[in-house]
């Protein structure tokens, strides 16, 4: 159920703007640029908290929504809303807003190419094999050969399926309502999920965080895999049971992952994810927001904010994205 802002005749709407990885000041003067009639302030110097209009924010820290009395929605910097369902002060009925895409397909599309690569052309047994002074050359599957699951066919997921398959590998999608992709089989529900794992040689994640999704890459999906499947998780890292993808590396049920994200980031120096040979880490860099695209997106969403019409992009409280 998507709730519309109640519409107020103002001339000049406020901001408060917070991003936890430190640009704060860098999107207060893109969104100035962007949006006339804007004031934005940067959280938590934030003149008449009660008469914000909108908080604008990535990680924005408990407390400074409750603050913010009079907000009419608040605004993701990311495709991800997890970080702000997650808080204890986010009032019921706030719409919340997403971005999509803007500008993160594209490289999503090249990180999980990469992911695919490695596996596909085994770079992860050669770089393993460098370290042993061992030149084997392998016989090269042909792509039709490297089935791929894609979890989540959103913005990016469906990005993604419809890439690698382009490419000419076999592709199924699975989504939680089932969905028509060009080309691409697709499956939904948990039974679908069944079914994907079951066909995957690597299986690539895109799912949002939500109470039906933490966990759900758990030793149940791992042992319906493939023997020596991979897997690609570009999400969140609280999707994964990390305990179950370690064990299932050690008995080589899994052939290897790559990881953009853990549950805690960074993991702590003495995680295994950090010198685990079948896994390649990287520090939550698949797919960045572009500010530009990013700051389009809000630009048309105040415009109907301030005419009253429906917000795109308005996450569905009820199911959590
Ligand atoms: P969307 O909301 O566009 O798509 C989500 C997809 O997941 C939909 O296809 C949806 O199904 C499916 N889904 C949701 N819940 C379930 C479920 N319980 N069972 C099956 N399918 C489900 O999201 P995006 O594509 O824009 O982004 C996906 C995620 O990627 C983000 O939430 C974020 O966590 C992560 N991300 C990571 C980045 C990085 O750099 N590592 C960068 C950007 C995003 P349906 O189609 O039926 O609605
Ligand atoms: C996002 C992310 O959700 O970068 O946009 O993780």
């Amino acid at each position: 159920m998507t709730t519309h802002p109640p519409s107020r005749n103002v001339g000049v709407l406020r901001a408060a703007v917070y991003s936890a990885d430190g640009r704060s000041s860098t999107w207060q003067q893109a969104l100035l640029a962007h949006v006339p009639d804007l004031e934005a302030e940067l959280w938590p110097e934030i003149a008449r908290p009660g008469e914000v209009d909108i908080a604008v924010a990535w990680h924005p820290p408990p407390g400074m929504l409750a603050a913010l009395s009079g907000l009419r929605a608040v605004f993701s910097l990311g495709a991800g809303v997890d970080h702000i369902m997650a808080l204890p002060d986010l009032p019921p009925d706030l719409p919340v807003i997403r971005l999509e895409d803007a500008g993160m397909a594209e490289q999503m599309v090249e990180y999980v190419l990469y992911g695919v690569l490695h596996f596909h052309r085994d770079f992860d047994r050669y770089q393993t094999e460098r370290s042993a002074a061992l030149w084997q050359p392998r016989p090269v599957r042909r792509r039709n050969e490297t089935r791929i699951g894609v979890l989540g066919l959103g913005a990016l997921g469906a990005a993604v399926a419809g890439a690698l398959s382009g490419f000419g590998f076999p592709v199924v999608g699975w989504s939680r309502k089932p969905r028509r992709l060009d080309a691409i089989e697709t499956a939904a529900g948990r039974a679908g999920l069944k079914a994907v794992a079951a066909r995957s040689d690597i299986l690539v994640v895109l799912l949002p965080l939500t109470g039906s999704t933490r966990g759900l890459l758990n030793r149940r999906v791992f042992d319906r895999m493939p023997p020596g499947a991979a897997l690609i998780n570009c999400a969140r890292g609280e999707l994964l049971v990390e305990e179950d993808l370690l064990a299932a590396l050690d008995s080589d049920q899994l052939r290897g992952a790559v990881l953009d994200v853990a549950r805690q980031e960074p993991p702590p120096p003495e995680h295994r994810f950090w010198y685990h040979s079948g896994i390649v880490l990287t520090p939550h860099i698949a797919a960045a927001t572009r500010i530009e695209e990013a700051c389009d997106q809000i630009a048309e969403n105040l415009a109907r904010l301030r005419s009253g019409r429906p917000l795109l992009h308005q996450v569905e409280r009820a199911r959590g994205y």
